[in-house]
């Protein structure tokens, strides 16, 4: 009896003590977070290089956000090949580098959650034979209702998406693509998006502003469900109030536009086209 008694006292004292140093250690690790500095960014885009020897620093586009709302932030970092220092056009550049990474050490160490090589042969930084730009993100900003919003949880799933801006197309277009990061298969997926006929393909959206017509793309919650729609806005010029929808002032004088918009809303697995909310985005026309 009184070995069971000493059994169960020694046990608990064991629970306590194990509980104990397991709290410590968690503390521990929380108190030792690593922050990313730019001098701790800089160093881990010196050890990709090292690592890899194929890309250059000059061409680093980095910056860091906690992209699984775990409480520590992740360094994105686009870089182009090495060819980009001594190319003479966009042409001559041949791949580009995309990459989550979580730093390891003060030293630069690091580990890679999800990475993505860009290249000719996937024409993905060639749309319509030009050459887009070193694929970037422009920043963790707050403004969820902009396409400057590049980094941002769209779908509500607790996990940021990567708005990509893959560059100029021509003097006013511009292109841009989103990644899905998937930590637990460490890829980076590109977001899908069905069309009106329900055709399915990765998410891409080129826009800009030219005489006759204009378009621009951003995220808003607009059935209040929780997950942001994608809203495609296009504008093109009409010649009569009767076709307009929107009356802009330019120098005293009307410009009628009309203003199509185009929703698309969450399904759990990609976004699709959804004429309803369509319609209730689109502004009422004139009297
Ligand atoms: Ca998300
Ligand atoms: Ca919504």
């Amino acid at each position: 009896m009184n070995k069971k008694i000493v059994f169960l006292i020694l046990s608990i004292f064991i629970i306590i003590c194990l509980t104990l140093a397991l709290f410590l250690i968690l503390k521990n690790t929380k108190e030792n977070k690593i922050i990313l500095t730019n001098d701790l960014s800089g160093k881990i885009i010196d050890k990709i290089i090292e690592g890899n020897n194929l890309y250059t620093k000059k061409s680093a586009i980095s910056v860091v956000s906690d992209i699984d709302n775990n409480g520590s932030d992740e360094l994105i970092v686009c870089l182009a090949s090495k060819d980009f220092d001594k190319a003479d056009s966009y042409d001559d550049i041949q791949q580009a580098y995309f990459a989550i990474i979580l730093p390891k050490d003060l030293d630069g160490n690091y580990y890679t959650i999800a990475d993505y090589k860009f290249s000719h042969d996937k024409n993905i930084l060639y749309e319509e034979g030009l050459w887009l730009g070193i694929p970037c993100v422009d920043g963790d900003v707050s403004d969820n209702n902009s396409i400057l919003a590049n980094i941002l949880d769209i779908n509500n799933d607790g996990k940021k998406e990567i708005v990509m801006n893959m560059g100029m197309l021509g003097v006013s277009d511009y292109l841009y693509k989103i990644f899905i990061v998937n930590k637990d298969n460490h890829t980076l997926e590109w977001l899908k998006i069905a069309d009106k006929d329900g055709k399915t393909e990765d998410f891409s959206f080129s826009g800009g502003a030219r005489a006759m017509n204009r378009s621009d793309f951003y995220f808003k919650d607009i059935d209040r469900n929780k997950t942001m729609e994608i809203i495609k806005n296009y504008e093109h010029l009409v010649g009569s109030p009767q076709e307009a929808n929107v009356v802009e002032q330019n120098n005293g004088e009307n410009l009628y536009w009309l203003n199509q918009p185009e929703a698309y809303g969450w399904n759990g697995s990609y976004y699709a086209y959804n004429q309803i909310l369509s319609d209730s985005i689109t502004p009422k026309l004139l009297q």
